[in-house]
This record gives structure tokens, sequence and C-alpha cells, in this order.
């Protein structure tokens, strides 16, 4: 426990100062640069303090769709979650499983999110989106869009999900003995790692890993940092 206090204090004293936007589907408020709303923020879960209820719905496919973040830090996990319903309280569906490591500053587009198999969605289902990153102190940061899936939705055009380049995400997976890197924009297919860089990926992962299981801890315990 000693171990998790000096965490706590660390999580505590060095607060993150860029937060992340959405860009698609359209997120439920601009929690960047809304100053009206001053009750918004990006520390607030489950989706920043803005409610549920703006009206702001993208349709969304009914197999998965895409999803565009504007991302500010060097690197930072994400976790995308969804939840079903109107007004969604429990985000328990997750769209990223494994989590990942991104890195890199700018547009992370991600052409089609895999679904849970046997979803249980139709033609007309309302369901929220949620974005969660955590940086390297604890502080997570969040943010939620609302959709409708749709039969006739689509996901987006290849013109138009296009990550930055030199922006890449990692899987941060206990299984994984060698994660592969993948650029957003890709549609999905893997870049091999350059030969160069794998000796360096055990070493990495086995940081990665003693974070997992501290954030696990934390997420048991249903701290909030
Ligand atoms: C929601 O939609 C309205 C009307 O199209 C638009 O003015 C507003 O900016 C949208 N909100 C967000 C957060 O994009
Ligand atoms: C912020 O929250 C306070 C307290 O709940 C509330 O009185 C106020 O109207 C809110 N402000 C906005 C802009 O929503
Ligand atoms: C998720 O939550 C909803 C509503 O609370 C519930 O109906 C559903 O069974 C839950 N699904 C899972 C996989 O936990
Ligand atoms: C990424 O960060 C660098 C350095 O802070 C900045 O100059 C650049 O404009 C950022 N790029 C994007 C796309 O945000
Ligand atoms: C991450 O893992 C998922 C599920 O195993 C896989 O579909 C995806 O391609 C992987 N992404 C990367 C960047 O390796
Ligand atoms: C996530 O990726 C960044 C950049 O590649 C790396 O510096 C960082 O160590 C990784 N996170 C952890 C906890 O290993
Ligand atoms: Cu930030």
């Amino acid at each position: 426990m000693a171990r998790l206090a000096a965490f706590f204090l660390l999580a505590t004293s060095q607060l993150v100062t860029a937060h992340f936007g959405i860009e698609y589907p359209t997120w439920r408020g601009d929690t960047l640069n809304d100053e009206a709303n001053s009750n918004y923020s990006q520390y607030i879960q489950p989706c920043a303090g803005v409610p549920g209820t703006l009206g702001n719905r993208t349709d969304w496919p009914l197999t998965g769709g895409s999803i565009k973040l504007d991302l500010h830090h060097k690197w930072t996990y994400v976790f995308i979650n969804l939840g079903l319903g109107e007004n969604v309280a429990n985000f328990n569906y997750s769209l990223t499983n494994p989590f990942w490591n991104s890195t890199g500053n700018g547009t992370l587009c991600i052409p089609k999110l895999t679904l849970p198999t046997n979803l249980p969605v139709q033609d007309g289902s309302l369901a929220s989106i949620q974005v969660v990153t955590l940086g390297e102190t604890g502080n997570a940061l969040y943010n939620c869009a609302d959709i409708t899936f749709r039969e006739s939705a689509t996901t987006l055009a290849e013109g138009d999900c296009q990550t930055s380049p030199g922006l890449t995400y990692r899987n941060v997976t206990a299984a994984a003995q060698q994660p592969s890197e993948q650029s957003g924009g890709q549609s999905g297919e893997q870049q091999s790692d350059d030969k160069s860089s794998a000796g360096s990926s055990r070493a990495v992962d086995t940081a990665v890993l003693s974070a997992v299981g501290l954030l696990t801890l934390l997420f048991v315990f249903g701290m909030s940092v």
C-alpha cells in the first residue's frame, strides 16, 4: 500500500495541462473551448460534466464505425467504451480490448472500431461512446459522444480519416510478446516493427505491465485521480 500511496502523491502533484478532443463522432460538448460552461472539466467522469441530453447524435454503423481523436500529449493511454441507451450511466462495453498507448500529438483516426460480439443493438438503438485517456501520472481525462446505430450509416471516407504523420498507437496487452505498432489511418493493416526496435519492446512491456497492475488496482477500488 505504501507504493500505492506514493503513486497517489505523484498523481495529484503533477497535473496534466493539455487535454484532448473528439472530432468524430460529434462530441457532447466542446470541453476544450467552451468557456461559457465553466463546469465542464475533462477530469470529471464519466463525461467531463457534459449532460447527456444536449442532443447532438451521430448516426453510426451497426457493425462499428470510425472515431477521430485530437490528441495533445507526447503519449497517452486510450480507452474507448460504449454504453447502451439514451442517457447512459454505465459504459460497460470496451471497444479497446486491449487498450492503447498512443504516441505523438495531432489527429488519431481509426477507420472502424470493432464492436463486441453479440452487442444487443439494432437500427435506431441509442448509445454513447466514452473516451478515456490516461497519462503517466495517472490522471484520467474523459469525453463522450452520443450515437444512434443505423443500418444506413457508413464509416468515414478514407480522405476524412487521416492520422497525423508520426502518430501511432500500440496495443497494451499482457499476452503480447512482441506488440505491434500501427498508424490509425491504415485500415487495420499491420505495419511490421522495425527490427532495430524489436529488442527494446520487451523492456517497455515490463514497464507497461507494472503500470497496468497499479491501474487495475485503482480501478478495482474505484478511486479517481
Ligand atoms: C451540436 O449541434 C449544433 C447544431 O448543429 C452545433 O451548433 C453545435 O456546435 C454542436 N455541438 C458540438 C459540441 O459540436
Ligand atoms: C455549474 O454548476 C452550478 C452548481 O451545480 C450551477 O448552479 C450552475 O448553473 C452551473 N453552470 C453552468 C454554466 O452550467
Ligand atoms: C451493460 O449495462 C446494461 C445496462 O446497465 C445492461 O443491460 C447490460 O447487460 C450490461 N452488459 C454487460 C456486458 O455488462
Ligand atoms: C505537436 O506538438 C508540437 C510541439 O509541441 C507542436 O509544434 C505541433 O504543432 C503539434 N502538432 C499538432 C498536430 O498538434
Ligand atoms: C490490437 O489488437 C486488436 C485485437 O487483438 C487488433 O485487432 C488490432 O489490429 C491491434 N492493433 C494494433 C495497433 O496492434
Ligand atoms: C507509451 O509509449 C511511449 C512512447 O512510445 C513510451 O515512452 C512510454 O514509456 C509508453 N508507456 C509506458 C508506460 O511504457
Ligand atoms: Cu491534457
